[in-house]
């Protein structure tokens, strides 16, 4: 039977902590469904098409890995690909509240889909998308936090603004 994993975010955009998280679930998992969350009430700097066209050529030297959009609960997106798993990052002890939460409502939910949590690499741990964002609306070198491709879109994105 195929192990098969969710790695679940907003990827607003997909940083180095990310694709950290995601290289290592894909040594560990058969199948990796990389889900972008669609939220209608939460406007992004991307476009959930864009997040999934700039995650796809990120991670196209991991030849296990498929990216989709889901809305509604993530539960539910588990169920329609089969997976048994979903993984998380974990930077800090900051994050451990609101992953205890999540994961905590999602058991609830499905007692048989089990949450994974990874620990990033040292060199990431202080990345977040929020981060990247406001550095790169003012300018500031990005190259060592997300991948060169994504680099070139938020410049992209912050110049036609
Ligand atoms: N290093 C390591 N990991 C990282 C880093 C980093 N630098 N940055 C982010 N991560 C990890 C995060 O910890 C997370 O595991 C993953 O990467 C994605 O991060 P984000 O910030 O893009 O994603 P979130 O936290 O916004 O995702 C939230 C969900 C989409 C998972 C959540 O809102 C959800 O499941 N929504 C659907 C509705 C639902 O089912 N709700 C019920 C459950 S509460």
């Amino acid at each position: 039977m195929k192990r098969i994993a969710v790695c679940p975010g907003s990827f607003d955009p997909i940083t180095y902590g990310h694709l950290d998280i995601i290289e290592r679930a894909s040594k560990v998992f058969d199948e990796i469904y990389i889900s972008v969350l669609r939220n209608s009430s939460k406007e992004g700097l991307f476009t959930p098409d864009e997040r999934v066209d700039m995650i796809e050529e990120v991670t196209k030297h991991l030849g296990n890995v498929k990216v989709r959009q889901f809305n509604g609960l993530l539960i539910e997106f588990c169920h329609q690909v089969g997976a048994g798993a979903i993984v998380r990052g974990l930077r800090a002890v900051s994050d451990f509240e609101y992953e205890m939460q999540l994961t905590s409502m999602n058991r609830k939910l499905d007692s048989d889909i089990e949450t994974i949590y990874m620990m990033t690499n040292n060199n990431y741990s202080f990345i977040s998308s929020s981060i990247v964002k406001e550095v790169a609306k003012y300018g500031g070198k990005i190259e060592d936090v997300v991948p060169p491709h994504v680099a070139n879109l938020l410049e992209e994105k912050f110049n036609a603004r």
